[in-house]
């Protein structure tokens, strides 16, 4: 028996992400639409061997599908993820808009599959940020050994993450680097992102950070305990795809670098390639279009009591997206549906 699926949003990065996992995972689908805003329709867009053509969210009945992976923003989600959650066909959704929600469980399979069960409450299940889901990957098999006092991490975010538009701007820009007259100014960005760092991801908050900082903090409080303390910078380098990240996690109790790197090795959904040598780690472009959370340079910091180094990488929209929000869908047909 398989299902009914629909991705809204069909023809974004997310969107196209979604159904090549979909395609690649051997997702049991039945029949999938796929759905966009009425500037894209008739997109056509691919689906392991065969071509689909987008119809029209605005007009569609969501009434007898089984589950929506919706990749739009807040404003079109706010419109259409209510009516296909009353239709009774469940909502993972990619953007924020319900990720903080008490009412609503926010997954990532590895960390927190029990709060699957939340879903009756509002047909909705949220999917986190790319930069949360790879590190809550690998801070839960840690905190349930030594329990984490404190996170401090650094991001080298991908322009993906900013949408088509971002991953155009970056190539241009580099290209118009060597070609007099063909310079271009920054639009995506508020600086050229070309052979740059910007320090600066989503808006400004009063504190000073920036959304995407509070997002990790909030985040993976509620997606693994909210007694975890989380401070963070978060910068976008010129990278296409794939987030990293530089954590220093302080534990409660001694952890030694060999265990966190045998836990990490028998961890759900992660690899650990961490050899002390050159080229022994793992970079961006070595991860993308996997599945897998790397982690490499894991080492003691000896600055503090019970401190732990390391790096973190992975395809930002896989883990980071497309592939979390599959895998919720996974869970749900395993644990719900299959139930009847
Ligand atoms: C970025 N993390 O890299 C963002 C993209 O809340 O889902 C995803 C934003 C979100 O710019």
């Amino acid at each position: 028996m398989g299902y009914k699926i629909v991705v809204v949003g069909a023809t974004g990065n997310v969107g196209r992400e979604m159904l090549n996992i979909l395609a690649e995972r051997q997702f049991p689908v039945d029949e999938i639409a796929v759905l966009a805003s009425r500037k894209s329709l008739g997109t056509e867009v691919s689906f392991g061997d065969t071509t689909l053509k987008t119809k029209d969210l605005d007009t569609f009945d969501f009434e007898g599908w089984d589950i929506a992976l919706f990749a739009v923003g807040s404003e079109a989600t706010k419109t259409y993820a209510p009516k296909a959650a009353a239709s009774g066909c469940l909502v993972i959704d990619n953007s924020s808009l319900y990720r903080y929600d008490p009412q609503i469980p926010l997954i990532v399979p590895e960390v927190n599959p029990d709060a699957i069960d939340e879903y009756r409450n509002k047909m909705i299940i949220a999917n986190p940020n790319c930069s949360t889901a790879q590190m809550v990957v690998a801070l839960k098999p840690l905190h349930d050994r030594a329990k984490i006092k404190r996170v401090v991490v650094s991001t080298y975010q991908s322009v993906s993450g900013s949408g088509k538009d971002a991953i155009d701007e970056l190539w241009n820009q580099t290209k118009g680097m060597y070609v007099p007259g063909q310079e271009v100014e920054p639009k995506v960005y508020p600086k050229q992102i070309a052979f740059n760092v910007i320090p600066h991801i989503d808006v400004f908050l009063e504190d000073g950070s920036t959304k995407e900082e509070w997002k990790m903090v909030a985040e993976t409080k509620k997606i693994i305990d909210p007694a975890i303390k989380v401070t963070a910078t978060c910068v976008r380098v010129p990278v296409f795809v794939g987030h990293s990240e530089a954590l220093n996690i302080e534990f409660e109790d001694f952890i030694d670098e060999d265990e966190v790197r045998d836990i990490l090795r028998e961890a759900p959904g992660i690899m650990v390639v961490d050899k002390r040598e050159d080229g022994g780690y793992v970079t961006p472009v070595e991860c993308v279009g996997d599945f897998a959370t790397f982690i490499s340079r894991i080492r003691q910091d000896s600055t503090i009591d019970n401190g732990i180094n390391l790096w973190c990488v992975s395809d930002n929209l896989r883990k980071g997206a497309a592939l979390n929000a599959v895998q919720i869908a996974e869970l749900y047909g395993r644990r719900v549906l299959q139930k009847g």
